[in-house]
């Protein structure tokens, strides 16, 4: 299989100090969402999975959330006007705030480092492309021109000069890394099948993502994946013994957050990308299913 191919390294765990508009957590939170009252609301725990709290409560849903690098705000979408927008709250919860206004589905808010700009993915120009716009929703532009592919999921580089992100461009879903102004576009990574989500390691070395691999016999079955930024090294995180889905990692980079369905439904998983213990943050009945784990800063 494909897979087998694939060369095994070491990543290297260097712990990179962030830059001084973070303000790191004492205790990192995780942001997700999850329909264990109804309908999809967005969420906070402790990194050990304690202290789970509802952040939103309303008929619609809400989902994928992001946290601002300050650690005072989170982005997220939800369709409670209708249709797909990006919205902002305190990470309380409180005050929350329209940004795009838009008929078409605006998707996956990614703030950047320094937390003045927000990018996300929006179909208002007839197919999919990466946006950016400003931290109060003006200044809303493409930064990618497909007029026949679909670009997802962009994520930021901790240096803020390039925004990895997933794209059919080339046939199927692969990952692909551009600056910022959408120039000098590249992939990292190609697999024949569907490749999504990149998640940016706090040192800038590496991208976690989503893969999926091909099972004999089986049906194709989804594995986290980390390759370097230029491409050279790739390590499987996740066994195929079930789907795993959306990686994120954790500030100091030792561990990677992301959703799997061992107990058979959805539930927030840590690990360390090199092995090791695996934590299931989620996994009492009453919490059910879980997705789309953001770590804060
Ligand atoms: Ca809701
Ligand atoms: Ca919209
Ligand atoms: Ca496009
Ligand atoms: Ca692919």
């Amino acid at each position: 299989m494909k897979w087998l191919r694939i060369v095994v390294f070491i990543l290297a765990l260097v712990i990179i100090s962030h830059p001084p508009v973070r303000s790191l957590q004492e205790t990192p939170k995780i942001a997700f969402f999850s329909a264990r009252d109804g309908n999809l609301e967005i969420y906070t725990m402790n990194a050990d999975g304690s202290n789970q709290a509802r952040l939103t409560n309303t008929p619609s849903q809400e989902i994928n959330p992001d946290w601002s690098p300050d650690n005072r705000t989170i982005a997220f979408m939800s369709d409670r006007d209708g249709n797909w927008e990006i919205y902002v709250m305190n990470a309380d919860g409180s005050s929350p705030g329209r940004l795009t206004y838009e008929g078409a589905e605006d998707w996956s808010p990614a703030f950047s480092p320094d937390g003045t700009q927000i990018a996300f993915e929006s179909q208002r120009d007839g197919n999919s492309e990466i946006y950016l716009m400003n931290r109060d929703g003006s200044n809303q532009h493409a930064i990618t021109d497909t007029p026949t592919t679909d670009e997802w999921s962009p994520a930021w580089s901790p240096d803020g000069t390039q925004i990895a992100f997933a794209s059919n461009r080339d046939g199927d879903w692969d990952i692909y890394i551009m600056d910022t102004d959408g120039q000098n576009p590249r992939r990292v990574y190609d697999n024949d099948l569907d490749d999504y989500i990149p998640a940016w390691s706090p040192d800038g070395q590496y991208l976690a993502f989503q893969s999926t691999l091909e099972q004999p016999f089986e049906e194709e079955i989804r594995v986290i994946m980390v390759v370097s930024v230029d491409g050279s090294e790739v390590r499987q995180i996740t066994d195929e013994s079930t789907d795993s889905y959306g990686p994120n990692w954790s500030p100091d980079g030792t561990r990677l957050a992301f959703v799997s369905y061992h107990l058979g439904k959805a539930d927030i998983y840590t690990m360390n990308p090199l092995g090791g213990k695996v934590v299931n943050l989620t996994r009492l009945e009453e919490y059910g299913d879980n997705y789309a784990p953001d770590w804060s800063y």
